[in-house]
């Protein structure tokens, strides 16, 4: 399969202002008749090209005249000769047979759509790319008994009876949008019904639509939903502009929810929440997802991408905004740290592996293998930096102009780029880069103290990635504050230091006192730090700093510095790391969830990012004999902290409530870290009394973790209880898949025949693969049976959904950071998912450039 490049950009020959779709709905084959009001773009002489993809062509008209279609690489080609047209389109498809999930298909009795990227051309012909802006009128039959519900995007027109028990009903949306924002969804569903008023006065009426059964689950994810309209209004200054919102939830989903234009569609897992089947973190997920896809109608919907190399424009900005959402309405150094965490656990490996590429990439074989981690969460971590540059009055004066300037249009990220600078008076010249180049910067610093004065070197450098081997400096924001080492106050009050050079030093005056270096504080930027560090400075900024996000992140170097020295052979010296935690579980002053965050230690695969190579097995003892050692250690103090958690109120999501449930979790953990025994029953009388889903969930993979017959009879008893709500059952399959342990293989190997299991629901998959391929231990295991399991799995799931499938491959394409014995293992696996006869050209990429 061929790679298409961003440099190969072409406007479109042919536009497409308007366009009428009539869907007689069927499972097992659905008419769909499209009537395309073309334009020529331009000047040329060039055919109209329509994409189509596993469609039955019934009959194609120009101009109310049949035509014999010709087809060249798969499009359907239509000569035309004057500067506009209407092309009329019958096509037939089958929506039940659709494992890819891409297009119209069915899932649990309805019948519902997804087209980004790529998708439309599944259900039309149609040019399907995102420049091509549309009027849609949609009008769907479908028979009345399955399908009483008939949802597309925009306002609902018109309806009525048909022949043969059907019924009909016909949307308009008034606002030109690209094909991938297109939507529809038939079926059996109940509502919950709400209404919020815009600041202009506009009555929109809102709606999520679910199973009848799930109605009582419905309610967070309309709080949120509400709270995302008014907070957008606030923040940005953005408005809704229909009469109608609808979410609908439906249980076969490629990822997480998708923001068709005013037909937001979601995974069950990001709309359902209730406190027996939900945790904390679901709560919280359904409340960004939401939130997220809300916030894509001004980021992505009013304003689109020109074209899919420009995805961060829409999501780096779109997940940006959700942060701040949550942070706005959470704790926000709480909120950080968890962003932060995800950055590490997902981005920081992507970029330093074999599929890094930039924020902005510049080529691609299948699209869908762009939504990273990268373009989401550190293009976040680009506009967030952008922010902190400009300022928070600046940064709202570009946004406000970019929404402006380009409403109703498909634009760059340059564009976006663009309007801040215009707006503000800034050079971003340099800043660009961040959109151009892949690999995380390593930013060195030292503080030097003379003559009244600290002096702070800094040094910069990013590491080559495929296809970019020089890199040049970037524009590195760094929140930075001095704290006297005595006094713990800050002597130097927090200024954003600007990095452009490859070397640059920076002048503090009138700094006497002896100063600890506070610096990439709220992590103002998404860089690996290094420090060179006096003894016991970090220890003292583990407890003085006056940034949450610093402060945790002192504890989180020291123990690092630990962990990475243990795992070279050396010996590790648990007394800083207890003496920090020791404090920070004893404070008054902190918060529960603070405490928690501070509690986890570096991930195993965030250590093995640290080193060039190394063993996982080692990585894995060395971390669990520090917890060992810290659980021995404050046994009393996690005790007490383990006992005054359970006060957390059960109806309360308040972030002190969670935050007690975290905090529970986590010193549960240490418990068993020291004291196995002791942790089981703790554990077991958790599960038994567990009177929310965080408190069950937690229980119960601590008792999958440490083993026995408890553990055996809380998962069949989580089982029986659950074994109706699929949501639930996940969480079964994905705790016992996390188990780091080396005999997780052969539990896994046994979930995957057990009756719930199938390959045919993504989340299913997810639970049971993902969990597995994110434990490095059980991944790990060192005569690869893991990594075989895996290759499997992709490719049995590859001839079913090949987006899903390819999700899977990244994990095996970390070979360079593993011990030599599992790299040629890893290999050998990703050789053997290539060799496949009928890859898919996702897999394919994933796996051709994993082997490098
Ligand atoms: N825009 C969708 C993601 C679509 C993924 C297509 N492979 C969800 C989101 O980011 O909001
Ligand atoms: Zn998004």
């Amino acid at each position: 399969p061929a790679a298409i490049h961003r440099a190969d950009y072409r406007p479109p020959d042919w536009l497409v202002p308007a366009i009428a779709l009539e869907f007689d709905l069927d499972p097992a084959r659905t008419v769909v008749r499209a009537r395309l009001e073309v334009a020529r773009n331009g000047e040329h002489d060039r055919a109209l090209r329509l994409d189509g993809e596993e469609l039955e062509l019934l009959s194609l008209a120009v101009d109310g005249q049949a035509v014999d279609p010709q087809f060249e690489d798969g499009q359907l080609v239509v000569p035309l000769t004057g500067a506009s047209a209407v092309v009329e389109t019958e096509v037939a498809i089958r929506p039940q047979v659709n494992t890819k999930l891409m297009g119209l298909y069915a899932s649990g009795g309805l019948l519902c759509t997804q087209c980004e990227s790529q998708g439309f051309r599944r259900i039309t012909w149609f040019p399907d790319r995102p420049d091509v802006l549309s009027r849609y009128r949609v009008r769907m039959s479908a028979d009345r008994q399955r399908f009483p519900v008939l949802l597309s995007n925009g306002n609902p027109v018109d309806g009525g009876e048909g022949p043969d028990g059907t019924h009909w009903a016909q949307w308009e949306d008034p606002f030109p949008k690209p094909c991938y924002l297109f939507a529809l969804v038939a079926g059996e569903l109940s509502v919950n019904r709400d209404s919020f008023t815009t600041a202009s006065g506009r009555e929109v009426e809102l709606g999520i639509w679910v199973r009848e059964d799930d109605l009582a689950k419905t309610g967070h994810a309309m709080r949120a939903l509400k709270d995302s309209m008014a907070w957008d209004e606030r923040t940005y200054g953005r408005e809704y502009d229909l009469d109608r919102f609808n979410i609908v939830a439906v249980s076969d989903f490629n990822f997480g929810a998708m923001e068709n234009k005013g037909l937001n569609i979601f995974n069950t897992r990001y709309v359902l929440a209730d406190r027996e089947t939900a945790s904390d973190a679901d709560f919280d997920a359904v409340a960004a997802v939401v939130a997220h896809e809300y916030f894509h109608n001004w980021s992505g919907n009013r304003v689109t991408c020109r074209d899919w190399f420009q995805l961060s424009l829409k999501e780096g900005l779109t997940v940006f905004r959700d942060q701040s959402f949550s942070e706005d309405m959470g704790s926000q150094a709480v909120e950080r740290i968890d962003q932060v965490r995800t950055l590490r656990a997902a981005q920081f490996p992507e970029d330093a592996g074999p599929l890094a590429h930039p924020i902005r990439p510049d080529s691609y074989i299948e699209i869908t293998n762009f939504y990273t981690a990268t373009v989401y969460n550190k293009g976040a971590e680009v506009i967030r930096m952008l922010r902190t540059i400009l300022g928070p009055d600046d940064y709202r004066r570009g946004t406000d102009l970019y929404f402006e300037r380009y409403d109703g249009q498909a634009v760059t990220c340059e564009d976006f780029v663009q309007a801040l600078e215009d707006a503000s008076g800034h050079d971003l010249t340099q800043f660009r880069r961040w959109y151009s180049q892949a690999g995380t910067p390593t930013i060195r610093a030292r503080l030097v103290q003379e003559d009244g004065a600290a002096v702070l070197h800094l040094t910069q450098s990013t590491p080559p990635t495929p296809g970019q081997a020089d890199k040049l400096p970037m524009v590195v924001p760094l929140r930075t504050a001095l704290i006297g080492r005595e006094s713990g106050r800050e002597v130097a009050g927090e200024q954003v230091v600007l990095l452009t050079e490859a070397e640059q030093t920076v002048r503090f005056e009138g700094v006497t006192e002896p100063a600890l270096l506070s610096i990439n504080r709220d992590f103002s930027a998404p860089v690996i730090m290094q420090v060179e560090r006096a003894a016991g400075e970090l220890e003292a900024l583990a407890i003085s700093d006056t940034d949450s996000f610093a402060r945790y992140e002192a504890i989180q170097e020291l123990a690092l510095r630990e962990l990475l020295k243990g795992i070279g052979g050396g010996e590790v010296q648990a007394d800083p790391v207890i003496a920090a935690l020791r404090s920070t579980l004893l404070s008054n002053a902190l918060d529960p969830a603070f405490k928690a965050d501070a509690l986890i230690l570096p991930s195993e695969t965030m250590l093995a990012e640290r080193l060039d190579q190394s063993d996982p097995s080692v990585v894995h003892r060395v971390r669990d004999d520090l917890r060992a050692a810290i659980g021995t250690a404050l046994r009393s103090e996690l005790e007490d902290a383990y006992a005054a958690s359970s006060r957390a109120d059960p109806e309360s999501l308040t972030g002190e409530d969670k935050g007690l449930r975290r905090l529970r979790a986590a010193t549960l953990g240490y418990l068993a870290a020291a004291d196995p025994e002791r942790a089981r029953a703790l554990a077991a009388a958790q599960f038994d009394a567990a009177r929310t889903m965080t408190e069950r969930q937690s229980a119960l993979g601590m008792l999958a973790m440490v083993g026995g017959s408890e553990a055996e009879a809380a998962l069949g008893a989580f089982y029986e209880r659950f074994k109706g709500d699929p949501l639930v059952i996940d969480k079964w399959f994905g705790v016992q898949a996390s188990v780091a342990a080396e005999d997780t293989i052969e539990r896994v190997e046994a979930l995957a025949a057990h009756p719930d299991f199938t390959l045919a629901n993504p989340n299913r998959l997810r639970a049971l693969a993902g969990s597995f391929a994110a434990t490095p231990f059980a991944f790990h295991r060192a005569d690869g049976r893991g990594y075989e399991w895996l290759a499997d799995v992709i490719l049995k799931a590859d001839a079913i959904n090949p987006q899903t499938a390819a999700r899977f491959v990244p994990p095996l394409g970390r070979w360079r950071k593993v011990e030599p014995g599992r790299a040629a293992l890893m290999r050998s696996a990703l050789e053997r998912i290539l060799a496949a006869p009928g890859l898919s050209k996702d897999v394919f990429e994933q796996a051709s450039k994993s082997l490098g």
